[in-house]
């Protein structure tokens, strides 16, 4: 039974609407990784909300927690980050929370869609991450450009700019190592790597994509928070909605940030990659009964 269940659900199992609900239902989203500013927020717009309507049934509540969730969720939703224009995407985020996978997904479903795609191994830590890039890209006909004597990824991002323009390429996707958002020199580089893609990405709109793990939790929002600040992020991709865990963390994070969620990973596959919809999203936290 999930984090969900156990909890959320299970507080309006009782009718009455009293203190008690009110205090239950508070632990209880909390413990299901909503932030405890979004969640008090959310507290007191309910319980003025009964009060105004004189309601004591707390199944209608429910019915109102998934509606402001559905809006928490429903940031900038007009952007589509595969149209319009053309684009650098730079792939961020902590150790495994699935980048490189995700890259790869979202290079996939670009070529589907019939845009032109470059990748750039810009991962110079991990051993064989340029290895396991060049085996997925060759899988979906991508070029993949790398450089293994470059110890700066600013200077690989540099020349993989350089050759998306001159091909007149329609977006560029960068993988770049996992950092920890609390690792200054990391971070450092992040800043540098952004900074050159700025720079260099005339003709092209630069935008950064923090890849979340799922099962993150409540630091799910410190870690965006942290990210957003040296790249402002345009779009979040939650992986791993596939496993036990329902990614209950983005409701804060969007609500907070207001940085929309575009896809969600549901396997390790390349096809495994599904456009963001908030109300299918939270009719998966909060089933109806
Ligand atoms: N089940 C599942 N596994 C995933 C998903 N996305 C990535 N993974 C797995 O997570 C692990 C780390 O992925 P990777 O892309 O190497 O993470 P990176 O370190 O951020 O580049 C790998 O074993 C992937 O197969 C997903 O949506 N669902
Ligand atoms: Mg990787």
């Amino acid at each position: 039974m999930s984090l969900w269940n156990r909890n959320v659900t299970r507080v309006f199992q009782k009718s009455q609407i009293d203190d008690l609900f009110w205090d239950e239902l508070e632990e209880s989203l909390i413990v299901a990784d909503i932030s405890v500013s979004v969640t008090l927020i959310l507290i007191e717009q309910l319980r003025e909300y009964a009060q105004k309507n004189s309601i004591c049934e707390s199944g209608e509540i429910y019915n109102i927690v998934k509606e402001h969730f559905v809006d928490f969720l429903t940031v900038n939703n007009n952007v589509a980050p595969l149209k319009d224009s053309k684009k650098v995407f730079l792939f961020l985020g902590v150790n495994g929370s699935g980048k490189t996978t995700t890259l790869v997904k979202v290079a996939n479903y670009s070529c589907q869609l019939g845009y032109s795609v470059l990748i750039a191994a810009a991962d110079t830590f991990r051993a064989a991450a340029k290895e396991q890039l060049e085996l997925w890209a060759s899988q979906i006909g991508v070029d993949v450009l790398s450089n293994p004597d470059a110890k700066d990824p600013s200077s690989i991002v540099y020349d993989a700019i350089k050759s998306a323009r001159a091909r007149d390429l329609d977006f560029l996707m960068i993988d770049t190592a996992g950092r920890l958002h609390t690792s200054n020199n990391l971070m450092a580089e992040l800043d540098k790597i952004y900074r050159t893609v700025s720079k260099n990405a005339q003709g092209y709109e630069v935008f950064p994509i923090l890849i979340m793990d799922s099962t993150v939790g409540n630091n799910g929002i410190i870690q965006a928070r942290e990210f957003h600040e040296v790249a402002p992020c345009k779009g979040i991709i939650m992986t791993k909605l596939d496993g036990t865990s329902r990614g209950g963390s983005l409701i804060s994070i969007t609500h907070e940030l207001g940085i929309p969620v575009l896809f969600i990973g549901t396997g390790e596959d390349t096809q495994d990659l599904v456009e963001f919809n908030p109300r299918v999203f939270v009719e998966h936290l909060l089933p109806n009964t």
